[in-house]
């Protein structure tokens, strides 16, 4: 490469996706814990119709993504359609899932399927018709949660061979437990720390069952792990809480799966059968944060964050262009399970206009093929997200979408990073060009002359 000019490529067969997720594009979906919490007014906006691919609009999406050169997509199944009560399974929603991996593989798209992603049947979260009330804080949602995945990975074995048991095992106890942001809005630290056990336990056995059914599968789980700096380095203090709080985010799933014991800022578990139960990692990466001592913050046990003075920031200051951050936790990924295949199961930045997106995702492929050079093991990148989705307790406020969505026509609306990711996925690697044509502002620090 001479004068900035050239191309970064990746090696041969990766994958290039985006990433979907049940509740977030389906629409219509009733019977869970998250329409209940839509319900209860604890989002800015329902969901909704959402992307209407229960409708059958994943049919067009999946156009989209292929015609646009991705190789693979991540989709998640949604356990309330399939098993809508205890005692029934709803064969038909299977049958729309078929339909959706044989509409990938028409395609010839590679599948990555989530079998559970933030929501929950009502009937597993909420008192009475078999329901304790108490979901993963109950240790009966180990069996039920297993039951649910041998069905699926029967029914759809056939057309999937990688699976991610539990989507951000993390965000789920933290912000369903801590900062009572999701389903079921407690702050009660100790009691996150016994739904994340649940959760690691639940992905121990989804990962055996799902190799009893078929043993050539590759199973894992999608960390979002944060990076994390102290605000002034100097200070015992801010250094002390990013310690505190890194662990406390980032640290319960992989401690777990590498020794059997989880780590956990109110005393260690041992959870024996975690141990080794993974054969990639899948990393959500976002963000870095700058982490501070708080006085005013007792229950996050006197930490805050926030990102540094003069940072990238998106459209709702919710996160920050810091793309050496997805080398780093590449780097950590590959520091702790030496030569683990890894896949980028989420990366992304809501963007409306798309101001940011070309030079985030640019940005941040350029650190994924630094990473790539050393030889670590990412075997593919999932976008997030195909088409703007519902973004949970904040609703449409955000959008994360290659594509844009209309909810009121369901028109797609083509974004410039639409055509960025297109060119990208087409030649498996980056070139000067594309940086010159989609974001010249960047060119310099991904093509230094
Ligand atoms: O939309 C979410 C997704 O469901 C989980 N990871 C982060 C995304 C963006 O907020």
């Amino acid at each position: 490469m001479t004068n900035g000019q050239g191309t970064y490529h990746f090696p041969k067969g990766f994958l290039w996706g985006t990433a979907t997720a049940s509740h977030q594009v389906e629409g219509n979906n009733l019977n869970n814990n998250w329409s209940a919490w839509e319900e209860a007014g604890r989002t800015v906006h329902k969901s909704g119709l959402a992307a209407d691919w229960w409708g059958g609009r994943w049919r067009e999406d999946f156009d989209r993504a292929a015609e646009t050169g991705q190789n693979a997509h991540r989709f998640s199944i949604e356990w309330s359609r399939v098993q809508p009560t205890p005692d029934t399974w709803d064969e038909d929603a299977l049958e729309k899932y078929r339909a959706m991996l044989r509409g990938l593989q028409e395609r010839k798209m590679t599948a990555l399927v989530t079998l559970h992603h933030f929501t929950d049947p009502l009937w597993i979260t909420e008192k009475g018709s078999h329901g304790s009330g108490q979901g993963w804080e109950s240790d009966e949602i180990v069996p039920a949660f297993e039951k649910y995945v041998r069905k699926v990975v029967d029914a759809l074995k056939e057309y999937v061979n990688l699976w991610v048991t539990i989507n951000e095992p993390n965000v789920y106890a933290l912000s369903g437990y801590v900062v009572g942001a999701f389903p079921p809005g407690k702050k009660d630290l100790k009691l996150s720390m016994k739904v994340m056990a649940n959760l690691l336990r639940a992905h121990a056995a989804a990962y055996r069952t799902i190799h009893e059914l078929q043993p050539l599968a590759r199973v894992g789980y999608a960390l979002h792990y944060r990076p994390m700096v102290p605000r002034l380095k100097w200070s015992p203090l801010d250094r002390l809480m990013r310690n505190i709080r890194y662990n406390g985010i980032n640290m319960a799933f992989p401690s777990a799966i590498s020794t059997g014991v989880m780590k956990s800022p109110v005393g260690n578990q041992s959870i024996p059968e975690a141990k080794g139960a993974q054969d990639y990692l899948g990393l959500n990466y976002y963000s870095v944060d700058t982490v501070w001592f708080d006085i005013t913050r007792p229950g996050e046990l006197f930490s805050n964050s926030g990102y540094p003075k003069g940072a990238d920031l998106s459209d709702t200051n919710f996160l920050a262009n810091i793309p050496e951050g997805i080398f780093d936790s590449i780097k950590w990924i590959e520091r702790t399970y030496p030569n683990l295949p890894i896949l980028i199961t989420e990366n992304g930045v809501e963007d409306s206009d798309d101001h940011l997106r070309p030079r985030y995702l640019a940005q941040h492929l350029h650190q994924v093929w630094r990473a790539v050079n050393f030889n670590w093991q990412v075997k593919g990148y999932f976008h997030w997200s195909l088409v703007d989705n519902f973004e949970w307790e904040r609703g449409w406020t955000q959008r994360f979408g290659l594509w844009g969505l209309d909810l009121d026509t369901q028109k797609r609306i083509r974004r410039p990073s639409v055509d960025l990711y297109a060119e990208i996925c087409k030649e498996n690697g980056i070139s000067s060009e594309m940086i010159q044509k989609y974001c010249p502002e960047v060119f310099e620090k991904i093509f230094p002359g």
